[in-house]
């Protein structure tokens, strides 16, 4: 009699297991399709340093050594800049010019590679010395986001594609559609490689979306609403949005900032809710 009480009390146990085990653990989502199930984190400010009111950041990346590499944006005020990370002072700056305004950036061996807004031309630059400019053509519809992993480029163009490109030839090897609950989650602009994950900063938002390379699937969202909210309310209405990731994989320090913005901050997450 117990024993026909326990057999199927459990089957029905460990029906319920496996069907909640993978959204456990790691709380992340394990079917791409469902993006709802994706993990959802809010941050905690670590600390918080100076950056340079005038930069419209564009591209974001940490170098090693408390330094900084920022791409800005604007016509007449696009450059490439050598920030530090303590005090935001600008350390060494090569100006776009009028022609061009800048948009993502990335560091690949001793190479900046800089894409800019409304154009298919890109610019790589000597890490060394920043006057050293070669163009290059890429194949995206247009220049928003780039990052890396070592070995490929990861690029943004506004749209919901996030493409991974060869450094070499620019040629496109893999690009997929994000999407989040069956919906195309566009405008995919600053880009970021942590952890074998691509964030992304939604323009226009103040979320990070946590993208797989492999697959383009959604892993998982970052909430940021405070940190641009907070700026507003301490006075700077002059500031524009969230934009700008950057990760010292040495001591695991997670950066951000936006356009715009007299701060930048240092954040970690809080559990996933
Ligand atoms: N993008 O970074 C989203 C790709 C382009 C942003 C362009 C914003 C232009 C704003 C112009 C403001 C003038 C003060
Ligand atoms: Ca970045």
């Amino acid at each position: 009699r117990i024993l026909m009480m326990t057999i199927p009390l459990a089957l029905f146990s460990a029906a319920i297991f496996l069907f909640f085990m993978p959204f456990n653990g790691s709380g992340r989502s394990s079917d791409s399709s469902l993006g709802l199930l994706s993990t959802i984190n809010e941050i905690e400010v670590v600390a918080e340093f100076p950056h340079d009111p005038n930069a419209f950041t564009q591209g974001l990346l940490y170098a090693g050594d408390d330094t900084l590499f920022e791409s800005t944006g604007l016509y007449g005020q696009s450059s490439v800049r050598k920030v530090s990370l303590q005090t935001g002072k600008v350390e060494v700056i090569e100006k776009m010019g009028d022609k061009y305004f800048g948009e993502g950036l990335t560091l690949l061996g001793e190479s900046l590679f800089q894409v800019a807004w409304l154009t298919t031309t890109g610019f790589s630059y000597d890490l060394s010395n920043l006057t050293k400019v070669k163009p290059f053509k890429h194949h995206m519809k247009d220049g928003w986001g780039l990052a890396t992993d070592g070995q490929v480029l990861f690029g943004s163009d506004g749209t919901s594609t996030l493409y991974r490109m060869d450094p070499r030839t620019m040629k496109v090897t893999d690009k997929h559609v994000i999407k989040y609950n069956g919906i195309e989650v566009r405008y995919l602009n600053e880009l970021e490689y942590i952890n074998n994950e691509v964030w992304a900063n939604v323009w226009q938002s103040d979320c990070i979306a946590r993208i797989s390379p492999k697959d383009g699937s959604l892993l998982g969202w970052i909430l940021l609403p405070e940190l641009r909210q907070g700026l507003l309310h301490s006075g700077h209405g002059r500031i524009d949005v969230l934009n700008g990731i950057a990760w010292d994989s040495e001591k695991k320090r997670l950066f951000v900032t936006g356009k715009l913005w007299p701060k930048l901050y240092e954040i970690k997450l809080k559990p996933a809710a």
